[in-house]
């Protein structure tokens, strides 16, 4: 079944079978008071106000029967695989929180809010980088999976979404970005992080609202 979305620069068409929606670090750490977000100095009332709407999105597309995949920003409990350069620059990554030990995977902290928690069935991709295609499995995944476009939302819009989009650009994917179902702490970094994706004709791909795609979802082509 295809479909076709209001967006910028246009009209974002896709096949719901071969179509993934994306939703990158919705994480405590990104949207709770003490994680890894309000650590590096930044305000978390964006990153958390977008949860309801994710989760409408969501529960669209488990409707539809969609593809869906979910990614977590974070680093063994040893920190093996968290690089130096990456730790002199956080160095709140491993310290201990309210919500356990800071972006380190298998604490309560690193994981995805209540509301957005994954089902059997939804691979959840744990990357230790802001991209979710460096050093992971999301290729063979989509690959398997027979995916050509990407529905990509979460947090945060200029940091882990913009680098898996422009991952998934490089690759062949067609990424259509959510502009209310993604959020960057500042709204002034959301505003420049949108226009970048749907500048020259779609440079890295399309945005539009979680509204606009599900009215698209609900009338079909
Ligand atoms: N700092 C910031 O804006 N974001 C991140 O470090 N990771 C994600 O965006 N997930």
């Amino acid at each position: 079944m295809k479909y076709s979305v209001n967006a910028k620069p246009y009209e974002f068409k896709f096949d719901l079978k071969k179509t993934a929606l994306v939703i990158i670090d919705m994480q405590r750490d990104f949207c709770y008071e003490g994680g890894f977000g309000e650590s590096l100095g930044n305000d978390i009332t964006l990153t958390k106000s977008i949860i309801p709407t994710v989760e409408k999105v969501l529960n669209k597309a488990r409707e539809m029967g969609m593809f869906i995949i979910h990614t977590r920003e974070g680093h063994r409990p040893d920190l093996s695989d968290c690089p130096k350069a990456k730790l002199r620059r956080c160095p709140t990554i491993g310290t201990d929180g309210p919500m356990g030990r800071i972006l380190v995977r298998g604490e309560y902290g690193h994981d995805i809010v209540d509301e957005l928690k994954p089902l059997d069935g939804e691979p959840i991709i744990d990357k230790p980088g802001k991209g979710a295609f460096y050093q992971t499995d999301l290729s063979i995944i989509l690959e398997k999976e027979g995916i050509e476009s990407l529905i990509v939302c979460g947090v945060t819009t200029h940091v882990c979404v913009h680098t898996t989009i422009r991952e998934a650009n490089d690759r062949g994917y067609e990424c259509l970005m959510l502009e209310d179902g993604t959020a960057a702490f500042d709204p002034e970094d959301q505003i420049a992080a949108i226009r970048m994706i749907n500048q020259q004709g779609g440079i890295f791909g399309w945005t539009t609202t979680s509204d606009k795609l599900i009215q698209a979802l609900e009338k079909g082509e």
